[in-house]
């Protein structure tokens, strides 16, 4: 009954885009009136028990992943507690993948203002969306599937953290998959039959000249999440038969009828209760439709609540910098180092290119063939992850690291960018200025146009979070510090990732299609030479946002390194029955987008589990 509400669904979508300007609360409105409808009378809440073997906290990537493994032991009994909803079907459309930012399924976190960056954004504030639904991250993701290379899980080893190289991740990558990208499922880095779908999503018009245009430039086709990672490759993604395969469908969905398994879900944890003696973890404290409850882990508790979530909840349960604490007058258990590092990647939002023909554009969601064939077949326009399509790994000639370690990974927005929908939900989601919109992007409305997009793999730049207040439903604060190494270096490989861009648009592929830079100054830049140096160091400063793959916050590393908040098997330092598992441990920038390795990192924390409650 509820699948035929799709349609309905992607029309009043559809007429929602129609319209321009000011429209952010009917898009959030109404998707908070479909959420409550799905949410009704659908979903009953199970019987919480006073006491479980293991606790988790947070159902996103390594939450589910980590719950999924955790229960294949028959006699453990396990508690997930989920801050946000289920979500309904209709996230699962790969297309609307930018909408559910606007959604209730969004914690809506900012980035604090940071001086002379965000410029182009209201207020000069970047928006830093996090999920929040069962699934968590992956409900709101654009499902791209990867895993990061050799050479930066032999960084993680190197910095002290025994069991993390190569060699010692990919096998738990391999068990995770169940893939469906045709040739390379056999290549030996591919498995099938295990819970997370890969596929390709759809393939745009531009897909082939792209690629073509890389490889002319000296590139090769490859499938990048293998050892032989350096060249570009269409978009693997985190999708079964064209829907969004979130963390949920993948490893909650099928266990559901698991006995020992219970999952609360709008049951917000606001405290980890740890024995000030002892210095243990025995449960923790949370709320659910408005009541406080109290329930204990006999083994351990498993913190997976993501990035801001999971520093934020160690602080308020007394683990953390012991001057932070003190200010906000909470009882010092452990002093550690959390939230003191935080990498994200970026990239900027304004490198259009324009062509002379007809591509895939917004007129394709509009015809009922495009809904058809995806609802019977799963194939199609929907099926793109909102227009990311092509992916590519390069190394810039500034690279002052190893041989054959890209430094800028190359994503294409082959629907436009901003401009593919009017800015509705784009501007939206990204903030982006109404006045800088209407002046740079709204003049390519309905222009046949591709978006590059250079992202910055091993950002130099280091930001970091702290608390707001004591109150665990107050927002963290959360700093980016983007652009801020001193030696510049993070700003000097942008412009080569724009510079290739430019490049790759005159290859002779791209020209078949006409390419051509857009070539208006950016507003606020104006005065500085068009495409000097200066004038890109302008733009990328202002016009940045975030890709979301904050991480970092409670870094693994060894006893030895003053940063380090959990050890090699995801134990916090100086607690017992207390264990990290998320984007948070993640050391150094990966050479990848976040939500695979966070699957591997439950993955891992399973078997970590297993081994030490010896249940092999
Ligand atoms: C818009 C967007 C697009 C992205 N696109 C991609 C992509 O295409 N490919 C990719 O690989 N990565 C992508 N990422 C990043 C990736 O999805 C995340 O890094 C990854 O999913 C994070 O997993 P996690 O396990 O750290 O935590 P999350 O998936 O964030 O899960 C944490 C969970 O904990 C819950 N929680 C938090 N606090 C509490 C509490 N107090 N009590 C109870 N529960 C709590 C949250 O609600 C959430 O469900 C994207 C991220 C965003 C925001
Ligand atoms: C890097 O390559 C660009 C051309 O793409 C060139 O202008 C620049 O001088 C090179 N820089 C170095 C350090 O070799
Ligand atoms: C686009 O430009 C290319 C190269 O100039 C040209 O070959 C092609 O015919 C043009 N296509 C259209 C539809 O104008
Ligand atoms: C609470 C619950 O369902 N416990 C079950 C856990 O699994 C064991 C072994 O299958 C059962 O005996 C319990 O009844």
């Amino acid at each position: 009954m509820r699948k035929l509400l799709i349609p309905l669904f992607i029309l009043s979508i559809a007429v929602l885009q129609i319209k321009a300007f000011g429209m952010d609360d009917i898009i959030y409105l109404s998707m908070e009136l479909w959420t409550k409808f799905y949410e009704w009378p659908f979903t009953s809440d199970p019987v919480i028990l006073e006491e479980y073997d293991f606790i988790v906290i947070g159902s996103g990537s390594a939450g589910s992943a980590v719950t999924n493994r955790l229960t294949e032991i028959k006699d453990w009994k396990v508690l997930l507690l989920e801050a946000g909803k289920q979500p309904n079907e209709l996230s699962d459309i790969p297309y609307y993948a930018a909408i559910y930012q606007l959604s209730p399924y969004n914690w809506g976190y900012n980035m604090e203002k940071q001086e002379g960056i965000c410029n182009a954004m209201e207020d000069g504030i970047c928006s830093w969306p996090r999920g929040k639904a069962l699934g968590g991250t992956t409900t709101i993701n654009y499902m791209i599937y990867t895993r990061g290379n050799p050479i930066d899980y032999q960084k993680w080893e190197e910095l002290g953290n025994p069991g993390w190289s190569y060699d010692d991740v990919l096998p738990y990558f391999i068990k995770s998959e169940d893939c469906h990208l045709g040739n390379i499922c056999q290549n030996g880095y591919h498995n099938t039959g295990g819970p997370l779908s890969t596929a390709y999503s759809y393939k745009s018009k531009i897909s082939n000249p792209f690629i073509d245009g890389a490889v002319e430039l000296g590139s090769k086709r490859a499938d990048y999440n293998s050892r032989d990672y350096m060249g570009f490759s269409r978009m693997q993604s985190t999708q079964k038969n064209g829907r969004r395969h979130s963390a949920k469908a993948a490893f909650l969905d099928p266990i559901r009828s698991r006995s020992n398994l219970s999952i609360l879900t709008q049951a917000r944890v606001t405290k980890i209760l740890i024995d000030p003696e002892t210095k243990t973890a025995y449960g923790v404290e949370y709320y659910h439709k408005n009541k406080k409850v109290t329930v204990r882990a006999t083994k351990e508790v498993i913190l997976s609540a993501g990035t801001f979530n999971s520093p934020q909840l160690l602080m308020l349960s007394g683990i953390g910098p012991e001057d932070q604490l003190n200010k906000f007058g909470i009882p010092v258990i452990q002093n550690l180092p959390v939230g003191k590092t935080l990498y994200d990647h970026i990239t900027p939002v304004s490198s259009m290119f324009i062509l002379n023909q007809t591509t895939d554009n917004i007129l394709q969601a509009f015809n009922p063939l495009s809904m058809t064939n995806w609802l019977l077949f799963g194939e199609g326009v929907y099926t793109s992850n909102s227009g990311i399509d092509n992916i590519g790994y390069i190394r810039t000639n500034v690279s002052d690291d190893v041989e054959g370690y890209p430094d800028i990974e190359i994503l294409i927005n082959s629907l436009g960018g901003m401009n593919f929908d009017g800015g509705l939900v784009s501007r939206t989601e990204l903030r982006v200025r109404k006045d800088i919109y209407k002046e740079y992007f709204h003049p390519l409305v309905g222009v046949p146009s591709y978006n590059m997009l250079p992202m910055l793999l091993h950002p130099k730049s280091k930001g970091y979070m702290e608390l707001r207040s004591a109150d665990p439903f107050d927002t963290p604060k959360l700093y980016g510090n983007y652009y801020s190494d001193p030696e510049g270096h993070d700003m000097k490989t942008m412009i080569r990732g724009v510079r290739y861009g430019q490049r790759h648009a005159k290859t002779q592929a791209m020209q078949k299609l006409g390419a051509k830079e857009y070539d208006k100054p950016f507003p606020g830049c104006k005065d500085l030479e068009y495409d000097s140096d200066n004038y890109w160091e302008c733009v990328l400063r202002s016009a940045t946002v975030s890709v979301h793959h904050q991480i970092s916050t409670c870094k693994m590393g060894p006893t030895t390194d003053p940063d380090a908040v959990v050890d090699n098997k995801l134990r916090v330092y100086g607690i017992e029955k207390l264990r990290v598992a998320d984007g948070s441990i993640i050391p150094l920038p990966l050479s990848a987008h976040t939500n695979a390795p966070c699957i591997m990192i439950g993955e891992k924390l399973g078997d970590f589990l297993k081994e030490q409650w010896k249940k092999v």
